[in-house]
């Protein structure tokens, strides 16, 4: 298949863990590919900071620091997120003090990220200016980007028998498991918001963009949903390839179902596909790579108008990702090809 990579250009739209993942395979496959050319500037992370919280006074932003601490080799490999080595002192301190809220994962190392990001954004810096200069210590070897400067995030609307009412999104993952049935997603501040700097450009440039294996809903959808940014990336001359973050008919990770099933889509490969579209019919996807285990769906996507390949998409470690960065770049070759 025609190579995928001298002067490639590629941007990818990633939430956390599965984005991360999946950007340290692209990474990895385009070094090993072109071994003389750093990934710095040829590979674009275009960002969700829907899941940003603000606590305890501090700006906690989940999706940049995955992929930051992926890439830069900090992360807690099983977990998915936070830091190794991490320990909960000032976790366990705010308890003793009877703070709230009590079921969020801070971790000490981390806290010294939210910390520099917080005095940066108090300070009038951008978060765009803040990422890089966190980056700067990671070295994540892609460009890593939020997806606006401005502040976007999700809350989730459920009913729990006394009406409606709205929780951080982050409140309906960590303490309700997404076991309450989200009623809508809000994006708040999405209206006011414009893709951050530097993304609509990468978009313009790219040769190709990757939809990571992320939440299609509150990762992918929500980056999506910057006014602007979905209109360049179809606008893009780029082939634009996604990957099934459903596997079996079930998430890889986290509970992508419960989303799914809170905007009516089918927890599948075929459904994701369908709820991106094929980008002659007004969707985003010229391609759509989906796992072994769901072979037989391959049919079915290409109904929609959307070529398919069933590849090996669990990715267990780094070598499982990187050959998945591979085979979807050489299923992006093919399409340019054609
Ligand atoms: N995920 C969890 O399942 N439990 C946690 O306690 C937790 C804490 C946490 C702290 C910092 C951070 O950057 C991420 C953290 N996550 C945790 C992940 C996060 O809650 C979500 O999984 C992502 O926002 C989803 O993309």
């Amino acid at each position: 298949m025609p190579a995928m990579t001298a002067g490639t250009s590629v941007v990818v739209i990633a939430g956390g863990t599965g984005g991360a993942r999946f950007l340290r395979g692209v990474r990895e496959h385009l070094r090993a590919a072109d071994p003389g050319t750093p990934t710095d500037d040829r590979v674009t992370a275009v960002v969700n900071t829907g899941d940003d919280i603000t606590l305890f006074g501090l700006r906690i932003c989940p999706d940049l620091d995955t992929v930051m601490y992926t890439l830069g080799g900090g992360i807690h490999e099983d977990q998915g997120w936070g830091r190794a080595d991490e320990t909960f002192h000032v976790k366990e301190e705010l308890a003793a003090y009877k703070m709230r809220p009590d079921w969020f994962g801070l971790g000490d190392r981390d806290t010294a990220t939210h910390l520099v990001r917080t005095q940066m954004l108090d300070a009038g810096y951008p978060l765009s200016e803040v990422t890089a200069a966190l980056c700067a210590r990671w070295a994540p070897g892609v460009r890593v980007l939020p997806m606006s400067d401005e502040r976007v995030e999700t809350h989730v609307v459920v009913d729990e028998g006394d009406g409606e009412h709205a929780v951080h999104f982050q409140e309906w993952w960590l303490r309700m498991r997404a076991q309450v049935p989200a009623r809508r997603f809000v994006s708040v501040g999405a209206d006011g918001a414009r893709p951050g700097p530097g993304v609509v450009e990468a978009l313009a440039e790219a040769d190709v963009v990757l939809i990571a294996p992320s939440n299609p809903v509150v990762s992918v959808g929500t980056v999506l949903a910057v006014p602007g940014l979905r209109d360049a990336l179809v606008a893009s001359p780029a082939r634009v390839v996604g990957v099934s973050p459903i596997v079996g008919g079930a998430p890889v990770r986290g509970m992508a179902d419960a989303c799914l099933d809170a905007v009516g889509v089918e927890t599948s490969a075929v459904g994701v596909a369908g709820l991106y579209g094929a980008r002659g019919h007004g969707g985003l996807l010229d391609g759509w790579v989906v796992d072994t285990a769901d072979a037989d769906s391959v049919a079915a996507v290409e109904a929609l108008g959307i070529p398919c390949r069933a590849v090996p998409a669990m990715m267990r470690d780094v070598p499982t990702a990187t050959a998945l960065a591979r085979d979807v770049l050489a299923l992006a070759g093919e399409l340019r090809e054609a």
